[in-house]
């Protein structure tokens, strides 16, 4: 019987096991660093050399990774980086944390993960541990990943002489209270030994691991949990739809519905979808559905709804100029936050420039501010921020909030701003007094 597991557990439990993170960005950094403070020596690798000599330069580019625990960390030689996959022969135990888009068909991109794991088979060796968390279809480590490791010169048998598992990323960027050692981390294994050394690696770690009877189960588990995100964020948006041709008030009537303290979840309509997960994980689920198949419905009718929210609130900037007397074209318009959400830099997928491009298609002289994207370079645009928002704010015919950053003074913005369009509710209307909910007078 190969003994390749029990000295794989003993190193794992003697926190001497070398761990390799593959992909360093905001999933693969915390992680590598989760890693390192959990007392393993850690390697992460990453095609990107800025990536690279940042990390070994105790440097952090992930605002929830501080500079202080990089810089310690490398000092004490628990974390490094490199770009050179053979450094995987030396290593235990492996995590990839690469990217998994969609190509601009709407079909999954997987070729990250390929291309990773053709590198990572060449310096796979017996008595390893490999654990994939980027994002994918049902079936992707069955499927795709065990094959191709299975290809290695050594022989290799999962479960017996290697191990495999999958265990889904659920960092949420931005969020403080909780984290990537704290967060509850699901992790399903190619066989009961997998799923057990693959405990033993990730429990030093993470506080809480929540098995489950397959890695096809794991992954359905993310997926469900972000296409739960999607469909209820383009339920709310359709309401917001609603409550325009009823003539309501979506925010109050939501605001009021989630006194409910129970039965209900409070989403919030808004400018759209952004991010690298949310709008696209459900259409891995809705992909590998049609395969089978299958049209997964709520999907894709969710989809539908989300992507339409650029184009709805680029028309309430024109006919809001209108009711002003003001055509569109050559209106100057002021597109506050281009962030996908709050508190974040990131612009990908983000909704703001889905709006920029339909008002500037439509001959409005577009500018923007946002205090974490100072150059906005991405999707065919390329903007700098405006620095003095105050100047901005008088300068423009029409305001539009997209992300509510918290460091907007609202108030000042509602003096200045001539006309407001606030995608977001970040400035509630200073008329409405809302009944606040009555205890009512036990009898
Ligand atoms: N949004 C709304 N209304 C809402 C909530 C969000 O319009 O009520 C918008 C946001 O503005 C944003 C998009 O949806 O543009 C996605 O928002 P998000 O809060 O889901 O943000 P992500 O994609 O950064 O993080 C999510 C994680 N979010 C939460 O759990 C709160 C989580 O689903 C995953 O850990 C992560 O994606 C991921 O990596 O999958």
């Amino acid at each position: 019987m190969d003994n390749s597991k029990t000295r794989l557990l003993e190193k794992l439990a003697s926190g001497d096991a070398q761990v390799a993170v593959i992909g360093l960005g905001y999933v693969g950094l915390p992680l590598a660093v989760v890693f390192a403070e959990s007392g393993y020596k850690v390697i992460g690798i990453d095609l990107d050399p800025n990536k690279v000599n940042a990390i070994n330069c105790g440097q952090s580019y992930i605002d929830d990774v501080s500079q202080r625990s990089v810089q310690e960390l490398v000092c004490q030689h628990r974390l490094s980086a490199t770009s050179d996959f053979s450094a995987i022969a030396q290593c235990d135990a492996i995590s990839i944390c690469v990217p998994t888009p969609l190509r601009k068909t709407g079909d999954p991109d997987i070729s990250y993960i390929v291309s990773v794991t053709e590198q990572l088979a060449k310096y796979l060796l017996p008595g390893m541990v490999v654990v994939l968390e980027s994002t994918t279809y049902p079936g992707t480590t069955m499927e795709v990943v065990l094959p191709l490791l299975s290809k290695s010169t050594h022989r290799l048998k999962v479960g017996e002489n290697f191990f495999l598992a999958f265990s889904p990323e659920r960092v949420d960027p931005g969020r403080r209270d909780w984290t990537t050692r704290t967060t509850p981390k699901v992790i399903g294994g190619v066989t009961p030994d997998c799923l057990e050394v693959s405990r033993a690696y990730y429990g030093r770690a993470i506080d809480t691991l929540v098995p489950v009877s397959s890695t096809e189960a794991a992954e359905m588990v993310k997926l469900l949990e972000n296409t739960y995100r999607a469909v209820n964020i383009g339920l709310v948006n359709e309401v917001l739809l609603m409550c325009d041709r009823l003539g309501l008030d979506v925010w109050e009537v939501i605001d009021a519905a989630a006194t409910k303290p129970f039965g209900f979840m409070k989403f919030t309509p808004g400018p759209g979808l952004g991010g690298h997960c949310i709008p696209i994980d459900p259409l891995y689920l809705s992909w590998k559905l049609r395969t089978l198949n299958y049209t997964a419905r709520f999907i894709e009718l969710a989809s539908e709804v989300n992507t339409s929210m650029p184009r709805y609130w680029a028309r309430k900037v024109q006919d809001t100029l209108n009711e002003s007397g003001k055509p569109l074209k050559g209106s100057k318009v002021l597109v506050l936050g281009v962030a996908y959400k709050k508190d974040v830099g990131d612009v990908r997928e983000s909704p703001a420039l889905d709006i920029i491009h339909e008002l500037t298609q439509k001959g409005a002289i577009l500018k923007y501010h946002d205090p974490h994207v100072a150059l906005l370079n991405h999707d065919g645009l390329q903007m700098t921020g405006v620095t003095d928002l105050h100047e901005a704010l008088y300068e423009a015919d029409c305001v539009v909030v997209v992300t509510d950053h918290s460091t907007y003074e609202w108030e000042d913005i509602r003096k200045k701003a001539p006309l407001l369009i606030d995608t977001r509710r970040a400035i509630p209307p200073p008329v409405r007094k809302t009944p606040q909910p009555q205890a009512v007078p036990q009898e």
